[in-house]
């Protein structure tokens, strides 16, 4: 049988750039902020939401805002536990801790 076309395809790299960033990243909550506040993944990439009691004792909640499409499922109000959200789709994810009004974050996604 002959093979056609075979030539070059395995063993050539796609011209794509090579996405930057970690593939997973811890987002703290020390006190009313998410820390790091803007946070760099690979597409692909999870981000470990470490969900820390609040100085006032209620715990936070991270909800993607701006209808961004292939935002993750929001995190409900949680204290002392650790969430992870996978990111498929590039793009910059805008999200908010609405137990605490000004504590927003954002997951960039290269
Ligand atoms: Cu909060």
């Amino acid at each position: 049988m002959l093979l056609l076309g075979a030539c070059g395809v395995s063993g050539d790299r796609p011209t794509d750039p090579t996405p930057t960033g970690p593939d997973t990243l811890d987002v703290f909550t020390p006190g009313n902020v998410f820390s790091p506040t803007s946070a760099e993944i690979r597409r692909g990439g999870t981000i470990r939401y470490r969900l820390s009691e609040s100085p006032d004792g209620r715990g936070h909640n991270v909800v993607f805002t701006g209808g961004v499409a292939g935002a993750p499922q929001s995190i409900p109000v949680l204290k002392d536990t650790t969430v992870a959200r996978t990111f498929t789709q590039q793009g910059t994810f805008p999200y908010s801790c609405t137990v605490h009004p000004g504590m927003d974050g954002d997951v960039i996604v290269k």
